[in-house]
């Protein structure tokens, strides 16, 4: 048993012991036929993941990691996967409003969703070619209103019966935002912050709904629905009183969370932000905001990678805010100069992430989701790209020797820690990583990429 053993705590979120990934994995054959897709269809190369898989677990086991238990571990994470991304955040109230807030996506790549059948469709596609059991983040304004305007303050549980009823054939959780933008109401850039009481009370309201939605999404799935409060509330321009509207949100906030809700079904994050595009000179709600908020009232803090400095590192936050907060929800995003949006990609920083939640134990007290959406390639492949990165970073973090670092830190010898680091940069994870994909009954390697394109071809294509 190698160093790492115990050392991995479960998810909180995990999905229920029957969802064990290697039941799971006996128990759905037809999911198992998605392996041989593309390049990788023989027996030889069944054979060689398999070859190079025992070798890679020599090779860690020789610096007392364990890759069984790894991949074990790695199963029970579930990454929340953000609807968004499947329709560049139009969402279906029909209402032909724009999409503000200072949210931009760019491009124009064909095939988007345009109804919730669809969206659900492209989403179980994506699912179908990721490793493990996940959970889907939906906004508000994709309720199904069966053609009524019901506006935001309305919305109700049996809005979302069919996202339910989704979630639950596939066997996974849903996460729940209010959408606090792309609304008249919305239109001046302020939302519960506004000088005007009638349009905070509107938001109050449509915040209040959005979390009843969410407990009734975690008490029908069996697993708690994280609620997230985000709001693009701020100034082009230098305000003259930065203190009215953060008083304002605050009041907003105690309103919003004053009904308890039991945490088995809902539990509220609260998300920063540094800027947005319009609001540049002036976030009501900045990071200190909602992490002193977090910290007050006990709420969970959502720290979007996005939403810092670019020469801030957010794997370096969690340890910090988790001394004072009792969960974090992570947003696991790319910022690219002003894009705070771009596809996760297996960068130093997504790596940092994943190594502070393994090394920290942290694991348990942490619901990943990802915040990021692209439309110049194929929808469905960037979640794809992104959630496989996600998870490919934990599987890096997870085979880590990261014991055996500690101990070396403990001794002062930085320099045998510094060493052992860098070496580890290319142990045979990828060999692991297969390996894993294989045992999960999903596409190795580049393979996944046939099945999109198949599906383009088949389906997206075929919409207007
Ligand atoms: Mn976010």
């Amino acid at each position: 048993m190698g160093e790492l053993s115990g050392q991995i705590k479960v998810a909180r979120n995990a999905p229920p012991p029957h969802t064990d990934p290697w039941v799971f994995w006996m128990a759905f054959p037809a999911r198992t036929s998605r392996v041989q897709p593309g390049s990788l269809t023989g027996v030889s190369n069944l054979k060689s993941i398999q070859q190079s898989y025992k070798l890679a677990r020599e090779c860690y086991a020789a610096i007392g990691v364990n890759t069984d238990t790894v991949l074990k571990q790695l199963a029970r994470v579930p990454v929340s996967l953000h609807c968004w991304q499947g329709d560049d955040m139009g969402g279906f109230e029909n209402q032909g409003g724009a999409l503000t807030g200072g949210i931009v996506s760019t491009g124009n790549y064909p095939g988007k969703a345009r109804t919730p059948d669809e969206l659900r469709a492209d989403a179980s596609q994506a699912l179908s070619l990721i490793p493990g059991r996940h959970r889907f983040n939906l906004h508000a304004c994709y309720g199904e209103f069966g053609g009524r305007k019901v506006d935001r303050n309305e919305i109700e549980p049996k809005h979302f019966k069919n996202w339910i009823d989704w979630a639950r054939s596939l066997g996974i959780g849903l996460d729940f935002n209010p959408t606090c933008f792309s609304h008249p109401k919305s239109a001046d850039g302020f939302t519960l912050s506004h000088r005007d009481i009638a349009i905070r009370r509107f938001w109050v309201e449509h915040c209040q709904a959005s979390r009843q939605i969410g407990a009734a999404m975690g008490r029908s799935l069996g697993s708690p629905t994280v609620t997230n409060v985000w709001i693009p509330d701020g100034m082009k321009d230098s305000p003259a009183d930065r203190r009215g509207p953060r008083e304002r949100l605050e009041e907003s906030l105690d309103a919003i969370f004053k009904k308890h809700l039991n945490p088995k079904h809902n539990l509220d994050a609260v998300e920063g932000k540094l800027f947005g595009i319009g609001a540049e000179s002036y976030t009501v709600g900045m990071h200190e905001f909602f992490l002193g908020y977090a910290v007050k009232n006990q709420k969970l803090v959502c720290l979007d990678a996005g939403h810092y400095h670019p020469t801030e590192n957010m794997a370096d936050k969690i340890s910090s805010v988790l001394c004072f907060v009792p969960e974090i929800l992570l947003h696991v995003s790319r910022g690219v100069r002003w894009d705070s949006d771009h596809v996760v990609t297996l960068t130093d920083e997504l790596n940092g992430i994943a190594q502070e939640l393994v090394r920290g134990e942290y694991l348990e007290r942490t619901h990943i989701g990802l915040d990021f959406f692209d439309a110049s390639i194929n929808r469905i492949a960037a979640w794809v790209i992104g959630t496989r990165n996600m998870i490919r970073a934990l599987c890096i973090a997870m085979l880590d020797p990261h014991g055996r670092y500690k101990k070396l830190e403990r001794k002062g010898d930085y320099t045998s820690r510094l060493a052992l680091m860098e070496e580890a940069k290319t142990l045979p994870f990828g060999a692991v990583w297969d390996y894993y994909c294989l045992k999960q009954g999903v596409p190795v390697g580049e393979a996944w990429l046939a099945e999109i394109k198949g599906y383009e071809k088949r389906v997206l294509s075929k919409r207007s």
